[in-house]
C-alpha cells in the first residue's frame, strides 16, 4: 500500500479530508493553525470551491450577505457587492488555498470510492486505485452536489442543447434563443433574473410558485472597500447587523412555531413584495404561492419579479407531459417550442457522502445505517464510525444561514472531541447508538412541528417524510456545538495506562 500523500510532517494524527469545498478547506486551515501538517484533501474535481466550482450558471450568487459568507478568520474587504456573485466566491476559496498554503495538501481529480475503519485507522481508496491511511476522516462532501434529473418522459429526445443548471454548457449560444428553464428554486430564479432580455423567448416552467424576499444587490464602491480594509468593525457590523438579526429571529420563530404570528407577519411581508412588484393580475396570481411561507427554502432576489415582467419572459404553469425534439409538450397538448432547455431541477439532497462506501467498526456499512434516512448525532458524528466528522451533514442547519458559520462551529466541536485520540487515550471515538437514537427521537419530534413539515414539497424533506434539517433554534446549535458531551461517546480500543 502506498501512503504517498502523507506529508510526514505531523506531530498529531493523520487526517483525510474528503472535498475541497468551503468545509474541507476550513478543516485544512484549522489543522494547519494547530501546527498539524499531516493531512490530505481529496477532491473529485480539478479545482477547489465545491458547489462554487460546479455551479457556473448565469446569475449565480450567494443569498447570504458576502461579509457573512466569509470565514470568521479571513475577512474579505474586496467583495464587490452585498451579495457576492458565484465566481467571486470561488476565487475567495482559491485565495484561501494560497494564503494558508494548502496547495500541496490537495489531491485533485481524486474521487474517493471506499473508506474502511480497520485496525484503528481509516483506509481509503480512490476510484483510480490510490490508497491512503489516516486516523481521522473528515467528510466535507457538501449537501447539494448530485444533480436531480427530473423524471420526465423523453428528456433525452430534445434536439437542442439541454443540461442541468449545475453542469452549465458555456459553449451554448443563448442570445436571441428560445430558452426553457424547468424549476423555480433559487437556481431557476437566479437564471431567469440573469437571462431576461437576452433570450428571444424565456419560458420558465413552474410547478410550484415561490415566495420571494427582496434583498438589495448593492454594489460596493472603492470607498466602501477601503473602509472595510481600514476598519474591520464595518465588516462586523454587516455580520452582526441588528436588522438582519431581527429578521433572522422573525424567520426562525416563523419556522419553529408555524402557529405564531411571526409566520403570518413573514407571509404578509412576502405577499406585499409580490403584490407591489407584479402589475399584471394574471401573472400575479400565477406567482402567488398556495402553501405557508418558508415551508420551502426562502428565495432572496432583487430582480426576479422585474425579470418575469419582461415582455420576452413567460411563466408556464401548465403541467409537463413529456419532452419532444422540438420542445416541451404540456398535458393540455400544447407544444412549447425551444432551442435550449435548462434543468434547474435541484439536487438529490439526501446523498451526503454517497456514493462512497464507508465501513466502520465491526464492518458496519454506513449505507445500512442510513437505509431509511441519513442520520448523524447532532449532525456531526455517527456511531461505529470512529474519528469521523460530517461537516454540514444530515440534520444540520442548512436553511438560509451562512453554512460557513455552521461548519466552523462543527469543526470547533470535533476539534475538542478528538482530543482523547490526540492524547493517545484511545484509538477512536464515536457516539453511542443510544445517543444517536435519543437525538433522533428529539429531532423528529421537533422537525414535525416546523413549518417545513406543513405540507409542501422541498429538498429539506427526507425519505421518512420529515425535514432533515436542524429543527431547533440556532442558539441551541451554537450551544451544543460549543462543547461535546463525552458521556454520549464511546472510546475504541483504549490504550491501557502504564
Ligand atoms: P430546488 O430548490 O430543489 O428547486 C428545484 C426546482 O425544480 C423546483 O422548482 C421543483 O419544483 C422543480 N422540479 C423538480 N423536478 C421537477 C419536475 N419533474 N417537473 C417540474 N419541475 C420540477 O433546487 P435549486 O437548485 O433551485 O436550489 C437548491 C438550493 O441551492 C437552494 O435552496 C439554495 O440552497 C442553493 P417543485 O417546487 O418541487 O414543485
Amino acid at each position: 500500500m502506498s501512503n504517498s500523500s502523507s506529508n510526514g510532517e505531523g506531530n498529531g494524527l493523520r487526517t483525510i479530508i474528503i472535498g475541497a469545498g468551503m468545509a474541507g478547506l476550513l478543516a485544512g486551515i484549522k489543522l494547519k493553525e494547530r501546527g498539524e501538517n499531516d493531512f490530505t484533501i481529496y477532491e473529485k474535481n480539478d479545482g477547489v470551491g465545491g458547489t462554487w466550482k460546479e455551479n457556473t450558471y448565469p446569475g449565480l450568487a450567494c443569498d447570504v450577505p458576502a461579509h457573512a459568507y466569509t470565514y470568521s478568520f479571513a475577512y474579505n474587504p474586496e467583495w464587490s457587492s452585498f451579495l457576492a456573485p458565484g465566481p467571486e466566491i470561488r476565487e475567495y476559496f482559491e485565495d484561501m488555498v494560497e494564503r494558508y498554503g494548502l496547495e500541496n495538501h490537495i489531491r485533485f481529480n481524486s474521487e474517493i470510492d471506499t473508506c474502511e475503519w480497520r485496525g484503528g485507522q481509516w483506509h481509503i481508496r480512490t476510484k483510480d486505485g490510490h490508497e491512503d491511511v489516516g486516523q481521522v476522516l473528515v467528510a466535507a462532501t457538501g449537501v447539494l452536489h448530485h444533480p436531480n434529473f427530473p423524471k420526465i418522459e423523453g428528456l433525452d429526445d430534445f434536439a437542442g442543447p439541454s443540461f442541468h443548471s449545475a453542469r452549465w454548457d458555456h459553449s451554448v449560444q443563448l442570445d436571441g434563443k428560445r430558452i426553457g428553464v424547468i424549476g423555480t428554486g433559487s437556481t431557476g430564479v437566479q437564471i431567469v433574473g440573469a437571462l431576461a432580455g437576452r433570450a428571444s423567448k424565456l419560458i420558465q416552467f413552474q410547478r410550484t410558485a415561490q415566495y420571494i424576499m427582496s434583498r438589495p444587490g448593492v454594489a460596493y464602491t472603492e470607498e466602501d472597500k477601503r473602509a472595510f480594509r481600514e476598519d474591520p468593525s464595518k465588516i462586523e457590523m454587516i455580520r452582526d447587523n441588528p436588522r438582519s438579526a431581527e429578521f433572522r429571529n422573525l424567520f426562525l420563530e416563523a419556522i419553529l412555531k408555524p402557529e405564531s404570528t411571526a409566520l403570518d407577519d413573514l407571509e404578509a411581508m412576502l405577499i406585499q413584495n409580490l403584490e407591489e412588484s407584479v402589475k399584471d393580475p394574471v401573472l400575479l396570481e400565477k406567482l402567488r404561492p398556495n402553501y405557508r411561507a418558508a415551508c420551502k427554502r426562502l428565495i432572496f432576489s432583487n430582480n426576479y419579479y422585474e425579470a418575469v415582467q419582461h415582455p420576452d419572459v413567460e411563466i408556464e404553469t401548465g403541467a409537463i407531459e413529456r419532452i419532444e425534439p422540438e420542445g416541451v409538450r404540456l398535458k393540455d397538448g400544447t407544444l412549447v417550442e425551444l432551442d435550449v432547455l435548462v434543468l434547474a431541477t435541484g439536487f438529490k439532497a439526501d446523498q451526503f457522502v454517497r456514493p462512497m462506501t464507508i465501513t466502520g467498526e465491526g464492518g458496519m456499512d454506513l449505507e445500512e445505517l442510513w437505509s431509511q434516512t441519513p442520520r448523524a448525532y447532532y449532525a456531526v458524528t455517527v456511531p461505529n464510525f470512529p474519528n469521523m466528522v460530517l461537516l454540514n451533514g444530515p440534520s444540520g442547519p442548512v436553511g438560509n444561514f451562512s453554512l460557513i458559520d455552521v461548519a466552523e462551529a462543527q469543526w470547533n466541536y470535533f476539534d475538542q472531541l478528538i482530543e482523547p485520540v490526540r492524547k493517545g487515550e484511545c484509538l477512536g471515538i464515536a457516539p453511542t447508538m443510544e445517543a444517536l437514537d435519543a437525538y433522533d427521537v428529539r429531532r423528529k419530534e421537533a422537525a414535525a412541528k416546523t413549518v417545513w413539515a406543513s405540507g409542501c414539497k422541498s429538498w429539506y424533506i427526507g425519505d421518512d417524510g420529515l425535514p432533515q434539517v436542524w429543527s431547533w433554534s440556532m442558539d441551541h446549535f451554537w450551544d451544543v456545538m460549543s462543547k461535546p458531551k463525552f458521556d454520549d461517546y464511546e472510546l475504541f480500543e483504549a490504550i491501557a495506562a502504564e
